[in-house]
């Protein structure tokens, strides 16, 4: 892989980086994306399953489609993008990871600041009376996720369409985003709002912005550089880069 001069001057000077994460980085894991040729789920469109509307639809619906994912998630393990991650923070100590996933890849693998801007597929809770339910035990009637304390419905701790994101992460993900030298868009297909701003923000503070990702995004005209090609093997190839450009190297 060939690293334009631009990003080997950004990775010999940066300081701060952060980097935003989305389905694709998983994917070589094993984990299906939302959109695209392997991201449908029974042909349906995300916004048919992930949002209040659809679950009030259709409870059993999609939490078999929750069901499914958790059941995928028990079967993967981390990839060579997630690790690279890893490895690059400890090149830039404070390197943050801004993640849409909700598969916890990233801390698995050691990365040790993420902010999850989509929640977390592991948690549960009462739509009426907010208790938490392990992902593992929720009881159902005719397939419908029900509250044992107050027979209200069960539903993920995750971000749906038209709800806030966690006011805490997205706060702290923008300030990176603005501080950072050096920014990284990895597998995402940038169509979701408001993540998909980030990229935007650290351009117009004054970061370089790199893409990673096989395929083209609406993100790629705000991009510096653009490397094309699954995370799993431009990530590493970043880390040599760095690893060869950085004054004294920590790993
Ligand atoms: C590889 C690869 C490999 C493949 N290596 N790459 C401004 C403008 C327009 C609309 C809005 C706006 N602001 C808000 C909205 C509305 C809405 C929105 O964005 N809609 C658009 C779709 C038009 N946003 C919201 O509703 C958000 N909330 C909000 O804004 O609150 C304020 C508000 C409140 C009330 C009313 C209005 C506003 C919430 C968004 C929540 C999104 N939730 C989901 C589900 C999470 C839970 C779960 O996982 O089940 O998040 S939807 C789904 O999409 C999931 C993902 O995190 C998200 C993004 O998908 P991602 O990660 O980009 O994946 P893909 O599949 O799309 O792309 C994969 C990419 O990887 C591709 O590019 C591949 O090429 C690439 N790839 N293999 C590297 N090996
Ligand atoms: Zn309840």
């Amino acid at each position: 892989m060939i690293i334009p001069p631009l990003l080997l001057k950004s990775l010999a000077t940066a300081t701060r980086v952060a980097a935003l994460t989305g389905a694709g980085i998983s994917a070589e894991s094993g984990v299906p994306t939302f959109r695209g040729a392997n991201g449908l789920w029974k042909e349906m469109r995300a916004e048919e399953l992930a949002s209040m509307e659809g679950f009030l639809k259709n409870p059993a619906l999609v939490w078999e489609w929750y069901a499914h994912r958790r059941a995928i998630l028990q079967t993967v393990q981390p990839n060579a993008g997630h690790r690279a991650l890893v490895d690059l923070e400890r090149l830039y100590p404070g390197l943050v990871v801004i993640t849409q996933n909700v598969d916890g890849l990233h801390r698995r693998a050691g990365s040790s600041r993420v902010y999850e801007l989509h929640g977390n597929i592991e948690r549960n809770s009462c739509t009426a009376c907010g208790e938490p339910h392990p992902s593992t035990a929720v009881a159902l009637r005719d397939g419908r996720p029900m509250c044992t304390r107050c027979g209200g419905l069960v539903r993920p701790d995750v971000v749906w369409f038209g709800e806030l994101l966690p006011e805490e992460e997205w706060e702290e993900s923008v300030r990176a985003s603005r501080a950072a030298d050096l920014f990284l868009s990895i597998g995402t297909s940038g169509l979701v709002f408001p993540a998909a701003s980030l990229p935007l923000v650290a351009r117009d503070a004054g970061a370089v912005v790199v893409e990673v990702n096989p395929e083209e995004s609406p993100l790629t005209v705000a991009a510096d550089v653009s490397l094309r090609g699954p995370a799993g093997e431009v990530l590493p190839a970043l880390v040599e880069a760095a690893r060869g450009v950085t004054r004294s190297p920590r790993a």
